[in-house]
């Protein structure tokens, strides 16, 4: 190292870019980080019979959607700013969305259409007229196939997905939950069922596949192996969440999706081993499913504000659930409140009000300006501040040149090179001195921090009070949220 050091000297090139640090996001996860806010959209006979977990002995017909308008339901999710939808193509009645050759059990089987309507086709048609991406939610827990519990019925799971993922384009998430097992109809032998949920599905094959048909598209579980779980339905990553994670099987063995001690997923692990997100769901009505009498209990925008802060805002993703009723639409109310969340996120990061100014920091690596404190207002993680390996603590320091008033402060690390920062505090010049005015713990691909109330200045200055190696950040933004 220190003869490069020395030779970068002599050839006039400058000092060395930092070393990696443990556990690294792969591409895919990067991208799938970047989206930051997506939908879901449960969609089934249940959206018909009232219910969260159909049997598997609902009528095929009951699924009769009179006014099903798929650009409507992806538009509704577009002006909330959403990157993606994740459709819900089966659920745990086993009723599959599209026409499956693997059971019966399918929109083939419906009137609706004359039996040859195809929602994921549709879906996934208007996702991409409009520019969002597409995902699957396959549920491994099938209530209505005969095979279930059966080795057969993990070659039919298979078969679904192989049938997912080569016909319908570009997938961006495979989602597998982790509700396994119980009683249901079973091809009529209604009963209940029971799995081992450690070794049945037989996991790995099945992921191999994927990546093999899809190897874009990130996969969730429990237990990843792209996203985990954030073990909470509520929208929410812990206060201190690492990217990184170590999942720990129920009785402190190894785990398994819907055998796992989920409410660590909350925080992950500090520098743990494997690089896997917080993905945060939660659906915009107390149900999964559309029921009418939900229909005055969408959350406000207000609401969908705080948890983007609390996902998105905590180095995580947002996956909100916005359920079709039983027209095929999005409901006037849930439009309202996804187009006022959506203008608010807008209009909040519209304006950087940190861009432009003249920033100093304590240490720069190497003395080069590659590694400059400006870079800290780069828009890509590739150009960023960085200081000496040997220096962990350290600040920059940002002349906004005159009084701006802000309330939202975002940092994020350059994440292809780690989770590396544990704790920072951001000071503002006032009355001739530095007055601390947040703090905030792990970083990683995105901080927000929410000011109690507006702060008026012309200095501020990030310190970085804790890391685990030399930071390495690449931004530092100021907004106002009106
Ligand atoms: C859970 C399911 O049991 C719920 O019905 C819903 O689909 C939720 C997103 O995942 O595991």
């Amino acid at each position: 190292m220190l003869l490069m050091l020395t030779l970068a000297g002599i050839l006039g090139a400058g000092a060395m870019g930092p070393g990696a640090f443990g556990a690294l996001p792969s591409p895919r996860q990067i991208a799938h980080t970047q989206m930051e806010t997506y939908a879901f959209l449960h969609f089934s006979p249940n959206t018909f019979t009232n219910r969260e977990w159909g049997n598997g002995d609902e009528d095929p017909n009951l699924f009769n959607p009179d006014k099903f308008d798929p650009d409507q339901i992806i538009l509704a999710l577009k002006a909330a700013g959403m990157k993606g939808a994740i459709l819900t193509c089966k659920h745990h009645d086993g009723f599959c969305l599209w026409p499956t050759k693997t059971t019966d059990h399918s929109i083939a089987s419906s009137s609706w259409k004359g039996g040859k309507g195809d929602v994921v086709k549709e879906i996934s048609q208007a996702c991409k007229r409009h520019g969002l991406k597409f995902g699957v939610y396959l549920s491994p827990w099938d209530r209505n196939n005969a095979h279930y519990g059966q080795a057969e019925y993990v070659k039919i799971y298979r078969a679904q997905l192989h049938e997912l993922l080569t016909q319908y384009g570009p997938i961006f998430e495979v989602w597998h939950d982790g509700a396994n097992g119980g009683s249901g109809y079973y091809g009529g032998a209604k009963e209940t069922r029971s799995i081992d949920r450690k070794t049945y599905y037989g996991w790995p094959e099945t992921w191999e596949m994927v990546r093999k048909l899809q190897p874009n598209a990130c996969i969730f579980s429990d237990v990843g192996p792209d996203l985990r779980w954030v073990g909470n339905e509520s929208g929410y990553a812990a206060e201190t969440s690492w990217a990184t994670y170590d999942p720990v099987g129920e009785k402190d063995d190894a785990p398994a999706p819907g055998y796992v001690k989920s409410e660590q997923g909350e925080g992950g692990t500090k520098h743990g081993t494997r690089w896997l997100p917080a993905e945060c769901d939660v659906s915009i009505r107390p149900g999964w499913f559309w029921h009418a009498s939900e229909d005055d209990k969408v959350k406000t925008p207000a609401q969908l504000e705080e948890l983007y802060y609390k996902s998105v805002g905590r180095g995580g993703s947002f996956l909100l659930n916005v359920p079709p009723n039983k027209h095929g639409l999005v409901s006037d109310s849930d439009i309202t409140s996804l187009t006022q969340f959506g203008s608010i996120i807008k209009n909040t990061f519209a304006d950087n009000l940190a861009l432009g100014a003249r920033c100093q920091a304590s240490n720069v690596r190497g003395g080069d300006s590659a590694f400059a404190a400006s870079n800290i207002l780069s828009k890509s993680a590739s150009k960023y501040w960085t200081t000496d390996d040997a220096v962990t603590s350290g600040s920059v320091e940002l002349d906004l040149k005159k009084d701006k008033t802000f309330n939202v402060i975002r940092l994020r690390e350059a994440i292809q090179l780690g989770q590396r920062v544990e704790a920072v505090s951001v000071d503002a010049w006032q009355n001739g001195d530095w007055k601390e005015i947040a703090t905030a713990t792990s970083v990683g691909a995105c901080r927000l921090i929410r000011l109690p109330e507006s702060v008026t200045t012309g200095k501020v200055r990030l310190r970085v009070t804790q890391s685990a190696a030399c930071p390495v950040l690449y931004d530092f933004g100021l907004f106002l949220r009106g």
